[in-house]
Formats: structure tokens, C-alpha cells, sequence
């Protein structure tokens, strides 16, 4: 099935046949494929920073963010140089490496502002973090801009697959998304996307979302998996929680496709148990967010997440990813298995 060798050709029945092996069998191959691209005692740290808040343009029905829907978010211009470079220091002091500005924008802007985010892309690099950014829709020019500045990575989900986007969103495409990928992608920034579960999609959907990510070539060097956070106002507020079993075998899922990726359990850990985590590892995610906010909403916190981490016997990576290169080398093999 997979050894953890790359693979770009996944058939949907051949993901559906992973997704459904049974669990013992499934956590093992993940175990394999996770142990022959990282060290599997490692989980990297990642923060992040609303660096725009809210009054987008588009209709996300999952997103606080969007102007569309009355949440009572405390909207925010874009914040300044100084004070997004003091938190991305504070959190490097409690242990990310990698620092992740988000901006409720439809697509990046021009002048001024644009130029401001280049100076905190270079502000997070000269402090030896990992820089990524997700600003909405780039042009190739925008691209080169942020690889020039030396942004590590570009955050853009495609959330879930083709055939439920338009359930979702209404103001863009897939492939709009598909598009800026692609941009990032030829600019040489490293490419971040995965998507949410819990919107109301069917398991199709979410193992599509897997077979769209894991056949583009490279794969994706990072895929967060968020679970939807239901905030209040949004249209999906109400939505069904999502099965843990289900979370987890989509972790192990994605560690199988794209072995050499980072598996990030994003969004929604404080609906998860500290067990419901510990099952999320042992499925191969090896990064969480850290801080006790993600964008706009809660997070567990540097407290809850030493203790898990110490319980579980589990450390933060403590070097930049890649040594901050964009498409560089991966870090070393674990001890190989096999
Ligand atoms: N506006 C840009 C965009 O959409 O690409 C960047 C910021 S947007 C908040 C980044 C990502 O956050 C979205 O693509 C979505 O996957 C995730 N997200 C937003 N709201 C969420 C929620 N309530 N729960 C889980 N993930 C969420
Ligand atoms: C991603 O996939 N998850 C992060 C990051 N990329 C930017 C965002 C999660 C946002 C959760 C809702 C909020 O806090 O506003
Ligand atoms: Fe805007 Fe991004 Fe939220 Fe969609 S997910 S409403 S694009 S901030």
C-alpha cells in the first residue's frame, strides 16, 4: 500500500482503503511512514498572529472573520512592525520555531501595507524563525515579493474537496485556491495547506481533500488538519461535532500519503481530550499550534501544553524546520526501521 515512499498518484479508493484499515493496522503504517522522514519524539511549535482582523470580503460560512456574518469580533487594521515582531520574540521564547501571520484579506494588498508585511516576514527571519503567512490570494509578483523577503511558507487550505467548496464558500473557486498554490509554489516558498473537518462534509469529502493535497508534486510541506472551531454567528455554529476516531484515522491518513510533511493538528485541540491528542500523535501529527489564541479564538496554552507534551514524553522541535529554508533538506531520518 505505502511504505512511506512519495507517492503523486493516489486513487480515491486506494486512500478510501487506508482510511478504513483497521485502526491497529492503520496507526502502525502511519508509525512507519512518520518514523522514515522524523524523529517521532518531536512536535513542532508553532505560533500564530492575527495580523488583520476581521471584515473580509469573503463568505467562509466556518470563519469569525468574515464580514458577512455578526460575530461581534473586535475588528483590527493591519498592526505594526514592532508589535507583531514582540510577539513572534515572546513565543520563540516558549518554544515555536515557526511563525504564522494570518490577515483577513481576500487577497494580499498593495503599498504600503504590503511593504509592512515584508518587513515583519524579514523581522521573523532575522529572529531564526520560520516565517509563513496567509494573506488570502497573491499575484506572482506578490509571490516572488515574500520569497524575496525570505518567507518559509504560504498558508492557503483548500479547506475540503471540489465538490463541497461551493457549500462552503461562494465568493471564490477551487480554483482560485489551486492558483495561488501554484504561485507559492513557483516563487519556491514552501507550500502550507489542508483544510477542516466538521463543516458538514462526508467522509468522501475529507479523504478527497487528502487525494487533491497529496497528488500535487512536491506535496504540500505542511497540512493542517483543523477541526472546526463553532463560533457563534457563523453560519456553521451549530455543526455536529466531529468523531475522534474519524479525526484520527484522517491524521493517520494524511501521515500516509505524505510522509515527508508535516502533519499539523491545528484548529479545535480544546474540544480533544488529552487523550484524543495523544491518539493524534501516535497517528503522526507532529505539530500543534501553541499560545493560548489561535487567530481569534481560544487555544490550549503554553501551561496545558507542557504538561501534555511531558506526560506523553514528547519535546518541541527546538531548530527551525528545514534550517528555515524554504524547500530545503528535511530534517535527518529517525532511526530507520526497516
Ligand atoms: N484570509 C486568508 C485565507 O482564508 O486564506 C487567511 C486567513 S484564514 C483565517 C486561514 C485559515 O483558517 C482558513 O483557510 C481556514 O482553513 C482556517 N479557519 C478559519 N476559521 C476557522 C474555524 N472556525 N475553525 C477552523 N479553522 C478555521
Ligand atoms: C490553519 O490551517 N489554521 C490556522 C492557520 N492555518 C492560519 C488558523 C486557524 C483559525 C481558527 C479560527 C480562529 O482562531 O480565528
Ligand atoms: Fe476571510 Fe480567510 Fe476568514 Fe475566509 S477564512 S472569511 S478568506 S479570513
Amino acid at each position: 500500500m505505502s511504505d512511506g515512499t512519495l507517492r503523486y498518484d493516489w486513487t480515491l479508493a486506494e486512500v478510501e482503503a487506508i482510511c478504513d484499515l483497521p485502526i491497529t493496522e492503520l496507526i502502525f503504517r502511519a508509525q512507519l511512514a512518520h518514523r522514515r522522514y522524523f524523529a517521532a519524539d518531536r512536535v513542532q511549535g508553532s505560533a500564530l498572529l492575527s495580523i488583520k482582523t476581521g471584515a473580509c470580503p469573503e463568505d467562509c460560512t466556518y470563519c469569525p472573520q468574515s464580514g458577512h456574518y455578526k460575530t461581534g469580533l473586535q475588528r483590527e487594521e493591519l498592526l505594526d512592525v514592532d508589535a507583531t515582531l514582540s510577539v513572534a520574540r515572546r513565543a520563540k521564547n516558549l518554544g515555536a520555531t515557526r511563525f504564522c501571520m494570518g490577515a483577513a484579506w481576500r487577497e494580499a494588498p498593495r503599498g504600503e501595507q504590503f511593504v509592512r508585511v515584508l518587513a515583519m516576514v524579514r523581522g521573523v527571519r532575522d529572529l531564526g524563525m520560520e516565517a509563513c503567512a496567509t494573506l488570502g490570494m497573491l499575484t506572482d509578483e506578490q509571490a516572488e515579493a515574500l520569497a524575496g523577503a525570505g518567507l518559509t511558507a504560504y498558508n492557503h487550505n483548500l479547506d475540503t474537496s471540489p465538490e463541497f467548496y461551493g457549500e462552503i464558500i461562494t465568493t471564490r473557486t477551487y480554483q482560485d485556491r489551486l492558483d495561488t498554490l501554484a504561485r507559492v509554489r513557483r516563487a519556491g516558498i514552501s507550500v502550507c495547506s489542508g483544510g477542516i473537518v466538521g463543516m458538514g462534509e462526508s467522509k468522501r469529502d475529507r479523504l478527497e481533500l487528502l487525494r487533491q493535497l497529496a497528488t500535487q508534486n512536491p506535496h504540500p510541506e505542511s497540512v493542517p488538519i483543523n477541526m472546526l472551531v463553532r463560533v457563534e454567528g457563523t453560519p456553521l455554529a451549530n455543526a455536529a461535532p466531529v468523531d475522534v476516531i474519524d479525526y484520527v484515522r484522517l491524521m493517520a491518513t494524511a501521515r500516509i500519503l505524505m510522509p515527508a510533511s508535516l502533519v499539523r493538528l491545528s484548529a479545535g485541540r480544546l474540544s480533544l481530550s488529552d487523550e484524543g491528542q495523544a491518539l493524534c500523535f501516535l497517528a503522526g501529527a507532529n505539530s500543534i499550534f501553541t499560545g493560548e489564541r489561535l487567530l481569534t479564538t481560544p487555544n490550549p496554552g503554553e501551561d496545558h501544553d507542557n504538561a501534555l507534551l511531558a506526560r506523553l514524553g514528547l519535546r518541541l522541535m527546538d531548530e527551525p524546520f528545514n534550517g528555515g529554508d524554504p524547500v530545503g533538506e528535511r530534517q535527518p531520518l529517525a532511526t530507520p526501521l526497516a
